[in-house]
């Protein structure tokens, strides 16, 4: 997907031009990996442009650099305001966030303590992450070849970004077999996340998602459906899930903030179909809910002009 330009980017305390946001070849990050960073979306709500649960996607980025023992120079409240900020400068009623941890220029080799650390956070505006007719219809998915992190290999509690060459590889396998995302399982062979989203199944009524012990990030959108499943009464729960349930779904879907809340029509050609009653449901809410519709979860939204 081609990045759309917009005005400035925030970096280390400053607004600069999208084109001057540069970094040094010899940025650490950029050789070992070592950054952290978030996915974050605002929307266009009738109060004007709202970040959608901003706060705990901070201190999400705050807990993955504590993982890997890197000292953010600044606090949650201070980049949830840059954050606000750089929506606002760039006159943006709904976007995607990116705000990005990163060891900086100044050292190389594998000790990563005397580094320095640099922040930034962009914003672009990002459509459909799997596409329209995904949203509406539902993805075809494909289980991986690629295992996902084993924890004691790579934390996933932890948004790093080193760890997603893991994912890409799993998207390109998917993408060229012809399908439209990838499923990972863990070394222990259960179901685990897509590559950059939660997955969820549908049996008797009951939405099922994987345990963050079969190596998943533990989601927002994830939690937020969580939440709307029961204030909906729809029976939810957190269990290990076999290649095998999957096929065998009434139901299923993904969710994650690029991707938002997504039907899955089949995994590995065998069909789910059109997207089922409890899958609408929870879609329909989750929209109406960022665009700020919902008044129960209108606290999940923290606007940009306030
Ligand atoms: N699992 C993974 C591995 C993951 O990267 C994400 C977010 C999720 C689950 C869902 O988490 P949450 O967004 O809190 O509901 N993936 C981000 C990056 C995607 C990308 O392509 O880059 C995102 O959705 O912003």
């Amino acid at each position: 997907m081609p990045l759309q330009s917009v005005d400035k980017i925030w970096m280390d305390g400053e607004l600069v031009a999208w084109e001057d946001a540069k970094v040094h070849v010899l940025t650490h990050a950029l050789h070992y990996g070592s950054g952290v960073f978030e996915g974050i979306r605002a929307y266009h709500t009738s109060q004007g442009a709202a970040v959608f649960r901003l706060t705990d996607h901070i201190v999400r980025l705050f807990n993955s650099a504590k993982i890997f023992m890197i000292d953010i120079p600044y606090t949650v409240e201070e980049i949830v305001e840059a954050t606000k900020e750089t929506v606002r400068v760039n006159n943006l009623d709904s976007c995607y966030i990116r705000p990005l941890v990163y060891l900086g220029y100044g050292e190389m080799g594998l000790n990563p303590l005397p580094c320095p650390v640099n922040v930034s956070i962009a914003v672009w505006p990002w459509g459909t992450y799997l596409g329209e007719e995904g949203i509406k219809h539902g993805v075809r998915m494909k289980i991986s070849s690629w295992q996902r992190h084993d924890p004691n290999a790579m934390p996933p509690a932890a948004k790093g970004t080193g760890m997603y060459i893991n994912s890409s590889m799993a998207k390109v396998e998917a993408i060229k077999a012809g399908y439209d995302e990838a499923i990972l399982l863990s070394p222990q062979g259960f179901v685990s996340e897509c590559t950059g989203e939660n997955i969820f199944i549908v049996k008797h009524g009951r939405i099922v998602t994987p345990p963050v012990s079969a190596g998943a990030l533990e989601g927002i959108t994830q939690d937020s459906v969580r939440t709307i499943a029961r204030d909906l009464e729809i029976e939810y729960q957190e269990a290990n899930i076999l290649r095998s349930d999957l096929y065998l779904a009434d139901e299923a879907f993904l969710s994650g903030t690029a991707a938002e809340v997504v039907p899955i029509r089949s995994v590995d050609d065998r069909e789910l179909g059109e997207p089922g009653p409890i899958t609408r449901r929870i879609q329909e809410t989750y929209f109406a809910t960022v665009k700020g519709e919902v008044d129960r979860y209108k606290d999940w939204l923290e606007h940009v002009n306030k």
